[in-house]
């Protein structure tokens, strides 16, 4: 203890302050004016980050513009995407692919359907991801394009669903799917919007276009009378089409006249006839003519299919009805094999070699493209164009 007198004179006594009182009383102010430190920088960041942000987002973006290039020839045609709202990101990932590897020095238009309405945030982006400029078109699907028909037995449609989910068969449960092979098989050729065109490309959302496309697609197919152009083909799930080649069959017999003398029958089966080898073309990528599909034969094809219901009491695939379609009905050599486009779809890609890579400064390996599969068909079909 120690005494001391205070300011009235009296005597006090105080505890004796020990030199680690001190140093603990210091401390404690240290880690106080810290915490101080620490809270004042933080509150003074936070205000700047603010700042910084209140700015960006008052500034208004530039839009892209669609780049000025000399005027190119072009085809009678376009780029289309089946796809829906929530298929947005895919959907700028793909269009950005194609315009970058192609379609920035010909301006091609695209039209995107739907079988529901696009909303305006959907519209705006693409629009904005085009460029100024751009022809762009959103499309709403007539119901009775799109639609499951009445006339479809709705019970045994399920009950085929229902053992397809039980089986694992992809997409075995969808109806919606269902449509969208059907409408594709048979429907989008006719919408008036395609009326006035040619030849189409395909797109679908997340796909990648490998290779830059330094030549004119479209022209390619008029110059040299293509009719059906792909990148990737491969085997269909047999339990998607039991029926599928029983069908091809009873229309090769009730209507000769519509198959082609010099068809690729021997794509399409490899037991001169009798059963489906499977094969078919990808057509998440196709280009092809639209003066085919809506030609003679092949709607009376597609009728005649439609007509059994196996697009709902099975799964018919529209990759299966197009290759059978344009396989049969359409001379082999007019089916075209794009091997210069690079182009992935989910977990397969095609990828050119050599020169052709170079050129295309292509974004893929060699050696991993498909068709060096087992499960690729693409072998089969040069085979049988003589370019095997
Ligand atoms: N508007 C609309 N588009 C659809 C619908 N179902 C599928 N699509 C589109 O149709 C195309 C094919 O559908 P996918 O689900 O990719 O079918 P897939 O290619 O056989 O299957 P994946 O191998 O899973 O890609 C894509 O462009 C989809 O966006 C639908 O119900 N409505
Ligand atoms: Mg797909």
């Amino acid at each position: 203890m120690v005494e001391y007198v205070n300011l009235d004179g009296a005597r006090v006594t105080a505890p004796l302050r020990s030199r680690k009182a001190r140093r603990r009383a210091l401390c404690l102010l240290l880690v106080v004016l810290t915490a101080f430190a620490t809270l004042l920088s933080n509150v003074t960041w936070f205000y700047l980050k603010k700042q910084v942000y209140d700015y960006l987002l008052s500034q208004t973006p530039t839009p892209r513009t669609a780049p000025v290039h000399p005027p190119v020839q072009r085809e009678n045609a376009t780029l289309l995407m089946l796809c829906r709202n929530e298929d947005l990101a895919g959907v700028l990932y793909s269009v950005q692919q194609v315009e970058d590897r192609f379609n920035r020095n010909y301006h091609y238009p695209w039209i995107f359907f739907n079988d529901v309405p696009f909303h305006e945030q959907f519209k705006t982006r693409v629009t904005e991801a085009l460029g100024k400029g751009a022809d762009v078109t959103f499309a709403l699907i007539p119901p009775e394009m799109w639609n499951q028909p009445d006339w479809i037995d709705e019970k045994k449609a399920k009950a085929s669903r229902q053992k397809m989910v039980a089986d694992d068969v992809p997409y075995g449960g969808s109806v919606s799917y269902r449509n969208m092979c059907r409408f594709n098989s048979g429907f989008f050729y006719r919408h008036e919007l395609l009326q006035d065109y040619r030849y189409y490309w395909r797109v679908e959302p997340e796909v990648d276009y490998l290779c830059d496309i330094n030549y004119d697609p479209f022209t390619v197919m008029r110059e040299k009378n293509k009719t059906y152009g792909f990148t990737l083909s491969l085997y269909e799930h047999k339990s998607t089409v039991p029926t599928l080649w029983d069908a091809v069959k009873e229309f090769s017999k009730l209507y000769p006249q519509h198959v082609h003398p010099d068809n690729a029958m021997k794509f399409l089966s490899w037991t001169g006839g009798h059963t489906y080898s499977l094969c078919h073309f990808w057509t998440n990528f196709e280009i092809a003519d639209l003066d085919f599909w809506r030609g003679e034969a092949y709607s009376a094809f597609f009728e005649f299919l439609d007509h059994k219901g196996g697009f709902y009491y099975e799964r018919w695939g529209d990759a299966p009805v197009h290759s059978i379609g344009a396989g049969l009905l359409a001379p082999k050599d007019s089916i075209h094999f794009f091997y210069d486009i690079g182009y992935r779809h989910t977990n397969a890609h095609h990828c050119p070699s050599g020169n052709v890579w170079a050129a295309g400064r292509c974004a893929c390996d060699p050696k991993t493209s498909f068709d060096h599969s087992s499960y690729s068909c693409t072998d089969r079909l040069l085979g049988i164009q003589g370019n095997g």
